[in-house]
């Protein structure tokens, strides 16, 4: 006689499995435009309902869904709430694997020991592929730093005399998310008081922050990436020091340094010189609109265009494809920084709109 109990817990928990495996699947295969992660996912699917198939009719025989008490009590919980996509991944993921952990213990009890085997393998698959697929997730944060309009860059001796923090609250009270404390000439301590301020008030706007040049500054302020230079270590030893969870940004100038960048792991790369710019010493030549053209067509990682942009010639640049555009001067010099911001908003605006 078969045991209806335990092959109605089997097809509840192959339904499970199969059905965490297809959400978190999907999501590789349509909203991270990964098709090797979501292949792995479904061979691990597939793999299960192939070992499970000699289970499969007692298991649906033995099913009464009508009467199952589970549907009530997820109706009436929030349990289940998730908040945002990394949620989902790691829920469906529990939900693989405790599926699987049953499945495997329930089969043995039918006496299909060999099956048990599978489910127990294909469990210990989940954990790998659970780990590669945090490790995305990770990834896609750092680089998710420069989602935004525009990315704010300090420099006291632009700043019409006023002190970095009082700017940098401008540019908060004007809506700006992201900022980069860049100052070539302070002492580290007067950098570290600046930058642990600087990263208060950043997190109280709910704004990123951007260290440039000094890697153990950006670790000690908690800051959310840093950026640095060609001539700067190299950035796997940065990593070693930044960890996971800190961007990484490079100053780039040619197809070559970009390429070399990408291949380096950094999170974003800079653009420029796209015009002639005064603000950074030793930069060479502009680099036009060429290079930045080569990034859109070729580049997959996230850039910001820089150099010597202004209100008046901004259009071109995000005409030309550049969805995150860095200022310095153009805003720290600006007698109402939050009329500039504004302005600029409002010119990114309309040339997103006539591209
Ligand atoms: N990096 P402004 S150009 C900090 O090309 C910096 O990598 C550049 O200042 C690069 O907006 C630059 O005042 C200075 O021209 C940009």
């Amino acid at each position: 006689m078969i045991n209806k109990k335990i092959y109605r817990i089997i097809d509840a928990n192959l339904n499970r499995t199969a059905e965490g495996l297809r959400v978190i699947e999907d999501l590789m295969r349509f909203a991270f435009n990964r098709p090797d992660l979501s292949a792995a996912l479904r061979n691990l699917r597939h793999s299960i309902r192939k070992a499970s198939s000699s289970m499969f009719d007692y298991g649906i025989l033995s099913r009464d869904s009508q009467n199952d008490p589970g549907l009530a009590v997820s109706q009436a919980s929030k349990n289940d709430d998730k908040a945002s996509i990394r949620d989902l991944i790691i829920g469906n993921f529990k939900r693989v694997q405790e599926g699987l952990r049953c499945l495997e213990e329930n089969s043995k009890v039918v006496g299909h020991y060999t099956v048990s085997k599978v489910f127990e393998s294909g469990r210990y698959e989940s954990y790998t592929l659970e780990k590669a697929i945090m490790e995305l997730l990770i990834s896609e944060n750092r680089r998710s730093i420069l989602d935004t309009d525009i990315y704010c860059i300090t420099a006291h001796d632009h700043s019409n005399g006023r002190s970095n923090i009082d700017v940098v609250e401008k540019m908060l009270r004007a809506n700006i998310k992201l900022v980069q404390y860049r100052e070539k000439d302070k002492t580290l301590l007067q950098k570290y008081r600046e930058c642990k301020e600087i990263r208060h008030m950043t997190m109280d706007f709910g704004a990123k922050f951007i260290v440039n040049d000094d890697i153990e500054l950006a670790v000690m302020v908690e800051a959310d990436g840093v950026h640095i230079g060609q001539d700067d270590f190299p950035v796997h030893e940065v990593r070693k020091i930044v960890g996971d969870s800190i961007a990484i940004g490079l100053s780039t100038h040619s197809p070559e340094q970009a390429v070399a960048a990408v291949e380096a792991g950094v999170d974003y790369i800079g653009v420029g010189p796209i015009y002639k710019t005064y603000t950074k010493k030793d930069v060479c030549d502009p680099v036009g609109f060429d290079y930045l053209e080569y990034v859109v067509a070729n580049i997959k990682i996230p850039f910001v265009a820089i150099g010597g942009i202004k209100s008046h010639n901004l259009a071109d640049v995000v005409k030309r494809g550049a969805g995150c555009v860095a200022m310095v001067t153009e805003i720290v010099g600006a007698d109402d920084i939050g009329k500039k911001v504004e302005e600029l908003r409002e010119i990114i605006n309309q040339s997103i709109t006539k591209n």
